[in-house]
């Protein structure tokens, strides 16, 4: 699937598919996985930020959200987006609740080319601080 436009065709880059999560994706190096399906693996951040962290990345190679949200097929969207609900509820978070984040972009120190979601939960979280 052709998700970015070459440079020059937008002057948008393309994905870039030695990131660290497309790695992972290809089994090239580990990861501590916790669900994957058709459309996306699921597994704890190396750096949690919170007693239970995990990122959700769909298995096509979406830059950001921005990508994501325009350049996947409807039935990808809603597939990952179950994904993920269904990643905290088998994770046992549906009571306590849960956050979700996603950076995209510089304004949002996204340091990963991958789109991904990050799941917090596991204590109370607070207001957000942004
Ligand atoms: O967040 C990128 C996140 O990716 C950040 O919380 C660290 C995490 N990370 C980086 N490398 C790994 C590996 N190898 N395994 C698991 N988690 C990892 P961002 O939203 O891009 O700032």
């Amino acid at each position: 699937m052709t998700v970015n436009p070459k440079p020059g065709v937008s002057g948008k880059p393309p994905y870039d598919d030695s990131n660290i999560f497309a790695r992972i994706l290809r089994g090239e190096i580990p990861c501590r996985k916790v669900y994957e399906d058709q459309w996306c693996l699921a597994f704890h951040d190396i750096n949690p930020q919170a007693p239970h962290h995990v990122l959700v990345i769909p298995k096509s190679p979406y830059i950001s959200f921005a990508d994501f949200s325009a350049g996947a097929p409807d039935a990808e969207i809603a597939g990952f987006i179950r994904a993920v609900g269904h990643v905290a509820n088998m994770l046992g978070f549906e009571e306590s609740g849960y956050r979700l984040l996603a950076n995209m972009g510089p304004d949002s120190h996204q340091e990963v080319p991958h789109f991904h979601v990050h799941l917090f939960a596991g204590r109370p979280l607070g207001p957000m601080l942004v």
